[in-house]
């Protein structure tokens, strides 16, 4: 229990913008003056915001904010909000993103549709500001606890596999627009699988959990660390170099490598292995992760418990 919560803790200093942090509404509307009365309502209520008046730039905009919350006009010329509201919800990343829809439309079947649609509420406009602070507070108090759970894996509290991959994609461009140097960690457990067979699943699973605090722990508060697959994690290190990263991993290496883990009195230790890859060397998103997964091949058919670039 103890660890359980040290490493609550750990979570909490590793991924700073889950601790309470304003809501983050993106507004969609060909009204200019409509939006920005609405984005001054919403800010003025300690919440952040983002207009867009163009419906066809919404779906970079959505990328690069990440809102809580889109707050979209129904109607729009080129691409109404039913239409974007679908676009939304074919995309696992904004599977927790609240939709709420705005019009001067009262027609009943219509706010049925935008519900259908993917729609989570439906505002009348006009409509006074306390109300409109009330019903995208609650909706982003609401997006907020379930974009948390669903960013997590459930044995070990990391990202999970999409929310890694988006936070890579993140740090990616931040990158490239400030220029700066980070690396990429792909970490594979060696032969786990025996692991399982000779101490079962749940001593498996507390090696897993065993990694995942280290990781927590010895890692830096802006470095992102995810769950990738089974036995498989990833490590983002930004404002890191190759070189750096690989003295990082290598250590995080040795210090997993000595841990006794004890199970029904009897004794094991467990290694793994890393591939490391860095940005600039590899400047796209697909010829890092190529790069790390192929050190990893290279580590372990050279005799595993090792880090290569
Ligand atoms: P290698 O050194 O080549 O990586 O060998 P390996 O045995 O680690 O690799 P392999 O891919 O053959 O097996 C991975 C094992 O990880 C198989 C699977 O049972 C185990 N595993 C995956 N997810 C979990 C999990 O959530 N809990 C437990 N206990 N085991 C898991
Ligand atoms: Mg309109
Ligand atoms: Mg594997
Ligand atoms: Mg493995």
């Amino acid at each position: 229990p103890v660890d359980a919560i040290d490493m609550a803790a750990a979570l909490e200093r590793l991924i700073p913008h889950e601790s309470p942090e304003p809501g983050r509404v993106l507004i969609v509307d060909d009204d200019t003056v409509l939006a920005a009365r609405h984005a001054l309502v919403l800010e003025q209520a300690g919440m952040r915001t983002r207009v867009v008046n163009d419906p066809l730039r919404a779906p970079e905009e959505l990328a690069d904010f990440h809102p809580d919350l889109v707050l979209m006009e129904l109607y729009m010329p080129e691409c109404d909000g039913l239409e974007l509201a679908a676009i939304i919800r074919q995309q696992e990343a904004y599977m927790g993103t609240s939709i709420v829809f705005l019009s001067s439309d009262t027609d009943t079947s219509l706010h049925l549709h935008a519900l259908r649609a993917g729609g989570d509420d439906y505002l009348v406009k006009p409509l006074p500001p306390e109300r409109l602070v009330a019903s995208v507070a609650a909706r982003v108090q609401r997006a907020r606890t379930l974009n948390t759970f669903m960013a997590r894996d459930s044995l070990t509290g990391l990202y999970n596999h999409s929310r890694i991959e988006e936070q890579f994609l993140r740090e990616l461009a931040r990158a490239h627009r400030l220029g700066t140097p980070f690396a990429y960690a792909f970490i594979d457990l060696d032969h786990f699988k025996q692991v399982n067979d000779v101490y079962g699943h749940a001593a498996g699973d507390r090696v897993l959990m065993s990694l995942a605090r280290l990781l927590v722990h010895r890692l830096r508060r802006t470095d992102l660390v995810g769950r990738y697959g089974g036995e498989e994690f990833i490590v983002v290190l930004p404002d890191t170099d190759w070189e750096q990263a690989m003295s990082i991993i290598d250590e995080l290496r040795e210090s997993f490598a000595g841990i006794r883990h004890q199970i029904a009195g009897s004794e094991f230790r467990v290694t793994f292995s890393g591939g490391v890859a860095g940005f600039p060397t590899f400047s796209d998103a697909v010829t890092l992760a190529r790069a790390a997964d192929q050190a990893l091949y290279t580590a372990k058919r050279t005799g595993r418990n090792r880090v290569v670039r």
